[in-house]
């Protein structure tokens, strides 16, 4: 859009095509020397250039300070980008290196007092566990307009989208360590929820359904049956919101921001499911994914109804405590959503009327309505080379198998723990675990929380370093492709709910005590 050269300073410009995202790049100079120099600087479309040509001498000294400057927005024009570009500069250039460097490493100070894991006796995860806090960091800094891609900033793998990574996996590290980032990025979900809108009538249904994978709020999944068709997505934004207000009591975001994505979340499970004759009138929701990519558009997953239900109460008790205790922040959520008072009562009668599988004989929670019946794979015989199974079979194949991607019911049984008994999540997790062939990187880290919790200490210790190591020993072998930024925040996890133990659900169940 816009290239120029001003002193040893260039600016450049670009706009994408289609969504209109704008970038300006600047570059500065400062040259100290006692040689004669002269300097020239060159910009064209693509292209900034400063050249210092120097007549050395032996012994003097060249510094050559180079700042660089990135921009970027959804509403400014390029101009107002380059100018924010030329005052970023300025300042930057007033401070020097030293300053910044000093400014940087205040920030980092207060990052590591703020999110440290130390412990001792193994070096080698340590140093694991901070390379991984520090790159959730990096990807996370400077996400609070932009969302967190699945690889951060590091690598093209995922065309730089973000996906409910964040919400499940990463936001509950900076609930913990870092709350106005995290409501930041609760924010953004808040402001895409009017493509959330337009996107639940394209898929003809009621509400909001947030994109499974996005960049600016639109849904950008190319397959459905492993991407659109994961609904669980809009009970992910609920979970971490509710961590969110859970956790630090912000009532307020709740009420402005909150209330509304719960309305209309709470309406699309509410439109998406029914009352099923053949379930003894329960209500069933068909035709989904969960969070197992190798098992898609299913009926009844339990992960999905066991979150849908969650969504719909917490929807339920939001909006009933807003009309109470709030009656004008409530009359506008009304005034936005359209809300009727009858939909709340649905919405209860859903959650208290939905289904959840459960086979006697086996004693578990069947993934699906169809899960146990499906022909088992022969994990056992399946060469390593085989592995990930979906860059060598064609998704049909692994559809009609038994055979799992990525924790499932057992990432259902760490997320709300308090719905299961204890005898119900050994079951689950003897039955699942085997079946797991951990071809998702979001999936060590929870089965290594489950696995603490049951007292496995091998399996939860075998979990925590593969899924610590992930990138640094580059154990997929794609870290070409960028780092795992929810595999980090997994980590995480582990480290805290797994071999700490914490476990901050809410609401006791028979058998389970409160937190
Ligand atoms: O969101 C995940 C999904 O659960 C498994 N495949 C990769 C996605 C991006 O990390």
């Amino acid at each position: 859009e816009i290239h120029y050269v001003r002193d040893q300073r260039v600016l450049t410009s670009h706009v994408t095509h289609s969504s209109h995202m704008a970038l300006a790049c600047g570059i500065d100079h400062v040259i100290e020397t006692e040689c004669p120099y002269t300097c020239q600087a060159k910009s064209s479309n693509d292209v900034g250039k400063v050249v210092f040509s120097v007549d050395a001498q032996p012994g003097v000294p060249i510094r050559i300070t180079k700042y660089i400057t990135y921009q970027d927005s959804r509403r400014s024009s390029t101009e107002q980008l380059c100018e924010r570009g030329e005052r970023t500069l300025d300042r930057a250039v007033a401070h020097g290196f030293s300053g910044l460097l000093a400014s940087q490493r205040r920030f980092l100070d207060r990052f590591w007092a703020e999110s440290d894991i130390s412990f001792t006796g193994a070096a080698e995860l340590q140093q694991a566990i901070r390379f991984n806090l520090f790159h959730i960091l990096q990807a996370s800094a400077r996400a609070d307009r932009a969302g967190i891609p699945a690889k951060g900033l590091t690598g093209q793998g995922y065309e730089g989208h973000y996906f409910w990574d964040t919400e499940i996996y990463v936001l509950p590290f900076l609930i913990y360590t870092n709350p106005r980032v995290a409501r930041n990025l609760l924010e953004l979900r808040y402001k895409q929820l009017d493509h959330a809108r337009k996107r639940a009538r394209e898929v003809n249904q009621k509400g909001a359904l947030f994109p499974w994978r996005t960049i600016g709020g639109e849904e950008a999944s190319a397959y459905y049956a492993a991407g659109t068709a994961q609904y669980h997505i809009n009970a992910a934004v609920m979970y971490a919101l509710k961590k969110y207000v859970d956790v630090t009591g912000d009532l307020d975001f709740l009420e402005r921001r909150g209330a509304e994505i719960l309305v209309e979340t709470a309406r699309l499970w509410a439109d998406l499911g029914f009352y099923s004759e053949s379930k003894d009138g329960r209500f069933c929701i068909h035709g989904v994914t969960g969070p197992d990519e190798y098992n898609t558009v299913v009926n009844n997953n339990t992960y999905t109804n066991l979150m849908a239900r969650e969504n719909l109460r917490y929807a339920v008790t939001t909006v009933e405590n807003l009309r109470e205790r709030n009656p004008d922040r409530f009359t506008i959520v009304v005034d936005r959503t359209g809300l009727e008072l009858s939909e709340i009562q649905e919405w209860r009668q859903a959650a208290e009327r939905m289904y959840i599988p459960f086979d006697e004989a086996l004693g578990i929670h069947p993934q699906d309505d169809a899960f146990t019946e499906r022909e088992p794979w022969d994990l056992k015989n399946t060469p390593p080379d085989r592995f990930p199974l979906l860059l060598h079979h064609h998704p049909l194949v692994i559809y009609r198998h038994k055979v799992i991607k990525q924790a499932d019911v057992v990432l259902a049984m760490f997320l709300l723990g308090h719905e299961f008994t204890p005898e119900q999540i050994r079951r689950n997790f003897d039955y699942y675990d085997p079946l797991t062939t951990g071809d998702s990187s979001l999936s060590v880290s929870i089965q290594g929380i489950v696995a603490a919790e049951l007292g496995y200490r091998d399996k939860a210790r075998e979990y925590a370093v593969y899924g610590g190591m992930m990138d640094l020993a580059d154990v997929g072998g794609n870290v070409k492709d960028g780092l795992h930024i929810a595999s980090m925040g997994g980590t995480w996890r582990t480290m805290v709910y797994g071999l700490a133990g914490l476990r901050d659900w809410v609401r006791g169940i028979k058998g389970r005590k409160r937190p």
